[in-house]
């Protein structure tokens, strides 16, 4: 990447040309979702705060690489739920009751970071208190350095205040042979400075809101669906043996980023043959053999929310009898278990449903994780996992389902010319009021189908 400073007889060049992307990507943020909906979202969240409480949300870190170069940027998902700001350095204030400020009734304060004239020359990133207004709906946008004076000022009349958590929550100090426990720490300062304030995570506040998805969510994770099997289409033709893993993943990437996505929702998965089984495999560097089948999940992120896909094809198009035999179970797996969704349903009986498949064929022992998660901001969105009494699904939460067999080589219990073999086949549904719908539909996975796209390039 180019240094961050540029010769200054550029400057005006970008600037016009930066100009015109600040534009773009101003207007492409307000597709889905209005400053309405964020507030609507905001006054979900103070319903959930006591009156004499208030939560704090900040931005994620800017994760340093090395030097002055830093990793590309993601907000955390709280914050670009509650408010759509992508930048970093924000801070949300929601309260639980409203204040009156300069005579206006507040609920809800957005600090940003200072508007600099040079950053927007150099990284055309800055914002303006009037562009974080227009975007987030928030009542007051202030700079952030005022934020510590305010925290002062209301937290000596708040009883509660929730806060997101830390990241990271403690650092280790090797110098010292320490741990620095950053979150507890301040905590704990905060109560001394405030006593009789209670300090709560406002994580599991935030995650009950986002369970189930809106409208136009739906549509955002419907976007995020079309690309990504767009992806996987492009993925399947320019497959062949001997190709490696990494290829295959520039075709997919290089689709999504074509097709508006901004980045992956998670590193792609691309194993082949051996690194088929391994379900969290993301190195992708071996190179395809004949025979092998290939794994591969992923996800395209657009405007924040990711979809989460996985299909498994020979690379050379033709399936062995065992790949066929066990891809034909985690197909019928999957079915079933997506049949099973509908509004009422623990996640663990649409889990046991596909889970069941597998056991009656006898694979049991190589299905070696659950079936489902909810997907949305984060490709494991929060709300529902699976342990929980009242992980009952609800019209409107999007999840995945996503049966496999994994067997490795050296598995005794059974024939060899089924080692090295994952399978694994995954969908996003929609929970509708009377069932479900299968949002990633813009690849096939019936095996005959997906036979006859591999390498297909016509
Ligand atoms: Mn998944």
């Amino acid at each position: 990447m180019s240094p961050r400073r540029l010769p200054s007889k550029c400057l005006r060049a970008r600037t016009v040309l930066l100009a015109a992307v600040v534009a773009a990507q101003v207007l492409h943020a307000g597709v889905h979702f209005t400053p309405d909906e964020y507030r609507s979202r905001r006054d979900a969240l103070r319903a959930r705060i006591d009156t004499v409480g208030l939560a704090v949300l900040a931005s994620a870190e800017t994760a340093l690489r090395s030097g002055d170069v830093s990793y590309p940027y993601r907000q955390s998902s709280d914050l670009l739920y509650l408010a759509g700001i992508t930048r970093p350095g924000t801070f949300l204030v929601v309260l639980g009751s409203p204040i009156d400020l300069g005579g206006r009734n507040v609920r809800d304060l957005l600090f940003i970071p200072p508007y600099s004239e040079m950053r927007a020359r150099i990284t055309g990133e800055a914002m303006t208190l009037q562009e974080a207004t227009t975007v987030s709906g928030a009542d007051t946008v202030l700079e952030n350095g005022g934020l510590g004076a305010f925290l002062a000022k209301i937290l000596a009349v708040k009883r509660v205040l929730y806060h997101s958590a830390f990241q990271p929550p403690f650092v280790v100090d090797w110098l010292n042979n320490r741990i620095l426990f950053i979150e507890r720490d301040a905590e704990k300062m905060l109560k001394e400075k405030f006593p009789g304030l209670a300090v709560k995570p406002v994580s599991p506040l935030v995650a009950s809101l986002r369970v189930v998805k809106s409208h136009n969510e739906v549509a955002a994770v419907e976007e995020a669906a079309r690309v990504t099997c767009d992806g996987v289409m492009a993925l399947l033709r320019a497959a062949h043996p001997g190709v490696f893993e990494y290829e295959l993943q520039a075709v997919l990437e290089s689709t999504f980023r074509r097709e508006g996505a901004q980045r992956t929702g998670f590193p792609s998965i691309i194993g082949s043959g051996p690194n088929s089984t391994r379900v969290h495999y993301d190195a992708n560097t071996r190179r395809t053999q004949k025979g092998d089948v290939i794994v591969v999940d992923i996800g395209a992120e657009v405007d924040g929310y990711t979809a989460d896909v996985t299909r498994t094809f020979p690379v050379d198009g033709h399936f062995t009898a065992a790949q066929r035999k066990l891809y034909t179970i985690v197909l019928e797996a999957q079915k079933a278990a997506i049949a099973a969704v509908k509004p009422g349903v623990h996640i663990r009986a649409v889990d046991k449903a596909g889970r069941d498949v597998i056991d009656r064929a006898g694979f049991k022992k190589y299905l070696t994780h659950f079936l489902s998660h909810s997907v949305g901001l984060d490709v494991h969105d929060p709300g529902l996992t699976g342990m929980g009494a009242g992980d009952s699904l609800r019209a409107g939460m999007v999840i995945t389902i996503e049966p496999g067999i994994y067997i490795p080589a050296g598995a005794d219990d059974v024939d060899l010319s089924y080692w090295d073999t994952g399978i694994r086949i995954e969908d996003d549904v929609l929970v509708t009021p009377d069932g479900c719908r299968v949002l990633t539909t813009g690849v096939p996975k019936e095996a005959e189908e997906i036979e006859s796209l591999v390498g297909n390039s016509d």
